[in-house]
């Protein structure tokens, strides 16, 4: 039988000297009536807690982990980085090879600017959208999550969504005023609003797959619709990518779907489980950025010798032709397995996916936006949250998240995980 412990007690200390006993709410598991496994390791697919217990991990550090934990290359890339000095605050060849390696690939990148997470990255685009059209005004969309900003955190997703915080104490009035928040998938909201507050509008921030409110793609014309309405409008179109870079292909969603934006947001993989966001685009917009241009932003750490190493080793791994076949394969083949085994069941799902991101939704409804992801059973998914992770399958503690998997996964992982949700289901069901 296996025994929590240690993790009880490392928790219980957690509690008392951190909020919530995490450095990041969605960590906690408030959605899951459980106390959160504390890690000690990862190694390929696989977390291992300081209990010993080991789980196949389908959360992947919410996304970094496209390679798996402590992929060889990565370490040693860090220890050969670290071992040479953790910081300069000055310029290094590492910076300038990964701003050639994000450029190279992503379509819509002229010019790039590092900094140490997605939440620097898209506060950062956002400020450029601002500085470059002097305009206020900002579009999102709702479940949509682009870090904890103050402009942003307005019916976001992730643990905004998770913990069923209205938007956040905090944020003035007067700022979270400024920011729009429409359904997903919705033209003629934005339309509308670009109709309503014409002329005010600064940008539109997408996540071109939605992730924060568990995966939810955008519908066919919804990314050119918007690629247009900014067109007709002069508002500068972010793509958020910091979950959708370099996980659904090698240039992201924009690659994918064939639409460029004007300023990109990035983060996660291509830090490789170190601290990296990157924001970039048009060059005419990123020679706004200090010192080159009079907006302003800075970081300590931005561009870490160290977090670059991880990110290019990842990032060199990842290029290998058949990385991206072989996330494609895997996450259909998990995706397609799940649906017929809750079929099986008589469990009511939808799964959403693209590439290797999906979404086991507990509703038998499309999930197109936030209002029908909010129709999921949250009841049920906590029982099958329960039921997986007692499986050994360490699966992200919301409805309003991705599981991710990597090039870590074996067949025979996906294999255990399908059979070990259609025992979940099965008991479920009451069979
Ligand atoms: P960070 O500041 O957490 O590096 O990135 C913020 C961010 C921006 N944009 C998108 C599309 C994101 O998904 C995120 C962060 N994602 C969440 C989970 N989906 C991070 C997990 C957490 O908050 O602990």
């Amino acid at each position: 039988m296996p025994t929590f412990a240690n993790s009880e007690r490392i928790f219980q200390t957690a509690m008392q000297l951190l909020p919530g006993g995490v450095n990041s709410p969605v960590r906690a598991w408030g959605a899951v009536g459980l106390s959160p496994r504390v890690i000690a390791r990862g190694e390929g697919a696989r977390l291992y807690d300081v209990d010993g217990n080991s789980y196949l991990d389908y959360v992947g550090s919410w996304g970094p982990l496209i390679l798996g934990h402590a992929h060889p290359r990565v370490v040693a890339a860090v220890q050969e980085a670290a071992a040479r000095g953790t910081s300069f605050g000055a310029p290094t060849p590492g910076e300038v090879e990964l701003a050639q390696v994000l450029l190279g690939a992503v379509p819509g990148l002229e010019m790039v600017r590092l900094v140490s997470s997605g939440t620097e990255a898209c506060m950062s685009a956002l400020r450029l959208a601002r500085g470059a059209t002097g305009r206020g005004r900002v579009i999102k969309f709702d479940g949509c999550y682009h870090g904890h900003a103050d402009s942003f955190l307005v019916a976001a997703g992730s643990g905004v969504l998770t913990h069923a915080i209205p938007g956040s104490p905090g944020v003035p009035p007067e700022i979270a005023e400024l920011t729009l928040s429409l359904p997903y998938n919705d033209l003629d909201a934005v339309a509308r609003a670009l109709k309503t507050y014409s002329g005010e509008v600064a940008a539109i921030f997408v996540e071109p797959v939605a992730g924060n409110m568990g995966v939810v793609p955008p519908k066919p014309g919804f990314l050119e619709g918007l690629r247009r309405l900014c067109d007709q409008e002069g508002v500068i179109l972010v793509f958020d990518e910091v979950i959708t870079g370099f996980r659904v292909a090698w240039g992201g969603a924009q690659s994918l779907y064939g639409i460029k934006p004007d300023l990109t947001c990035l983060g996660k993989i291509i830090g490789g489980g170190l601290p990296v966001g990157a924001y970039g685009g048009k060059r005419e917009l990123m020679a706004r950025m200090a010192p080159s241009g009079p907006v302003y932003q800075a970081g300590t750490l931005s561009g870490n010798p160290v977090a670059v190493a991880a990110g290019l080793a990842t990032l060199e791994t990842l290029v290998e032709p058949d990385s991206y076949d072989e996330l494609e394969e895997k996450g259909a083949w998990l995706a397609r397995e799940l649906a017929a085994a809750a079929a099986r069941q008589g469990a009511g799902v939808t799964i959403n996916r693209v590439g290797s991101m999906l979404t086991v939704f507990c509703t038998k409804a499309p999930v197109t936006n936030l209002e029908e992801a909010k129709g999921s059973d949250l009841r049920q998914f906590q029982t099958f949250f329960q039921g997986m992770l007692a499986e050994g399958v360490y699966l992200p503690c919301s409805q309003f998240e991705a599981w991710f998997v990597s090039t870590a996964h074996r067949q025979e992982d996906l294999e255990y995980t399908v059979a070990a949700a259609e025992r979940v289901w099965s008991r479920m069901a009451g069979k």
